[in-house]
């Protein structure tokens, strides 16, 4: 009897944590985003609090950098790589991101922003 119990405890426990992967699973929505002196294209990012989205970055410049410090988001973007960064925004806001390794004259306007809705 009681071990019974205890089956029914493990197999309900498991179908839970089926659950769970099964929601982690969702395929995530795919951004590609190009880094090319001196601009993020596009810059302007539209997302969905709680839903996944992977940034892919690439260049066909020089080396970059992605930097979104206050969702502490960051990746070197190297020519002929593709910079993947799987990320699930947990609050809605405007928050900035920039390129943060010195990429030539014209880095600074390097920026651009994400909306979370
Ligand atoms: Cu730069």
């Amino acid at each position: 009897m009681r071990r019974r119990a205890l089956l029914r405890a493990l197999i309900g426990g498991a179908l839970a944590a089926g659950g769970v992967v099964a929601l982690a699973q969702k395929p995530a929505k795919v951004v590609k985003i190009s880094a090319r002196k001196f601009v993020f294209q596009p810059n302007a990012l539209a997302l969905k609090r709680g839903e996944p989205v992977v940034l892919e970055f690439t260049t066909a410049d020089v080396v970059m950098g992605f930097s979104a410090p206050e969702l502490k988001l960051r990746a070197d973007i190297i020519p002929g790589q593709v910079a993947r960064v799987p990320f699930t925004p947990e609050r809605t806001g405007t928050f900035d991101f920039l390129c943060d390794i010195f990429c030539g004259d014209g880095h600074e306007k390097m920026t651009g922003r994400i909306r979370v809705t």
